[in-house]
């Protein structure tokens, strides 16, 4: 018989992409797809792959009969839910950042490293955070050959990784400041908000209209954001390299969905442009777009919605040897969430 699918949180912003993507592959290996949530969302209906299905609540027996589990819910529901799962027989593919670091769980990207799906001790496989995998197919091809050893990145994300909360306030912000002058004097764009009734209370720090907010996260250690720590645990996790030199500054952009990196990465071995090229040209999942002289780069509004991860501006560092300088841009909903959730569950099912 076919393996049973369980989508935990379905009715989510990542679950809700995690169901497009299950409606949207020519063919699954999955027979029944069961849909969970929390008591609010359960009774709704959804449509899978054509057929109706009924949202059915989160306990203990929900999971009876599943043999893949992709949770997509908060850090504190998984930490409770996903070992629930796992006691029932289900393989856990979580998103959150639960037990992301957990050294007894797999933190698996297909592209650099899935034979690590079956290295799963306590039966659950972690997805990397979004900002992490939205570089992580391109830089694991590059690691491959040249060996990473010093990654210095920026970030510029979308307010989508806050959730559809971060969505609705970028909307909202954009209607508050549409068509009026404001941008060139300290405060007027907080000024314009608070005029238009937005209540101060944000997911953002400050206003992300007609701005940036070099800022994702909480407050860590010495003045990090607990993004950027991300980015350095997982980008080492991921790539096998725990002594990788890692230092990134996380910024949110406004944009609504695709988060974008630049990269400064060194390599141990020597690596031009044009080698660079062809590692990415090998890779299935990355998409060249790189021809500044006909003004070709990826930017998210071109790239939203789709798979794969879409690099340009690569460079050799003109003052740092063997190090290559790019932009990348992924989907932070699709690859950088639910694609790689359930790339890793496909892998889990038929491997
Ligand atoms: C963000 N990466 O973009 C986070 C969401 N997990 O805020």
């Amino acid at each position: 018989t076919r393996p049973t699918i369980a989508v935990v949180g379905a009715t989510g912003a990542v679950g809700t992409v995690m169901i497009d993507i299950l409606n949207s592959r020519e063919t699954v290996p999955w027979g029944e797809i069961r849909l969970i949530a929390s008591a609010r969302s359960a009774g709704k209906r959804m449509t899978v792959r054509g057929t109706e299905l009924t949202v059915v609540e989160l306990t203990p027996e929900a999971f009876d009969g599943v043999d893949v589990a992709c949770f997509d819910v908060p850090d504190e529901v998984s930490a409770e839910w996903a070992p629930v799962a796992a006691a029932r027989g289900a393989v856990v593919v979580d998103n959150s950042g639960a037990f992301r670091l957990d050294p007894e769980v797999p933190l698996v990207v297909p592209e650099v490293n899935a034979e690590q799906v079956h290295r799963r001790p306590k039966g659950i496989i972690a997805n990397p955070n979004c900002t992490t995998l939205s570089m992580m197919a391109a830089l694991g091809a590059l690691h491959h050959e040249f060996g990473l050893t010093e990654l210095v990145v920026a970030s510029y994300q979308a307010a989508s990784g806050a959730g559809q909360a971060g969505v609705d306030r970028l909307h909202a912000e954009v209607a508050a400041v549409a068509g009026k002058d404001v941008g060139s004097r300290a405060g007027d764009v907080a000024e314009a908000l608070a005029a238009a009734g937005l209540p101060a209370e944000s997911p953002f720090p400050a206003p992300l209209a007609l701005n940036v907010v070099p800022w994702a996260g909480s407050l860590k250690e010495d003045g990090w954001a607990s993004e950027e720590l991300k980015v350095r645990n997982e980008s080492r996790k991921i790539l096998g390299i725990p002594g990788l030199k890692v230092s990134a500054t996380c910024v949110r952009v406004p944009v609504v969905t695709t988060h974008s990196l630049a990269v400064h990465a060194t390599f141990g071995r020597q690596v031009t442009v044009a080698a660079a090229r062809e590692v990415f040209a090998r890779q299935e999942s990355v998409v060249l777009r790189d021809d500044p002289e006909r003004g070709v780069f990826p930017t998210p509004a071109e790239v939203v919605g789709g798979d794969p991860t879409y690099v340009g501006r690569i460079r050799q560092a003109l003052d740092f040897p063997n190090t290559l300088d790019f932009f990348v841009c992924g989907d932070n909903l699709r690859k950088g969430a639910a694609l790689n959730t359930y790339e890793i569950a496909e892998k889990v099912a038929t491997s």
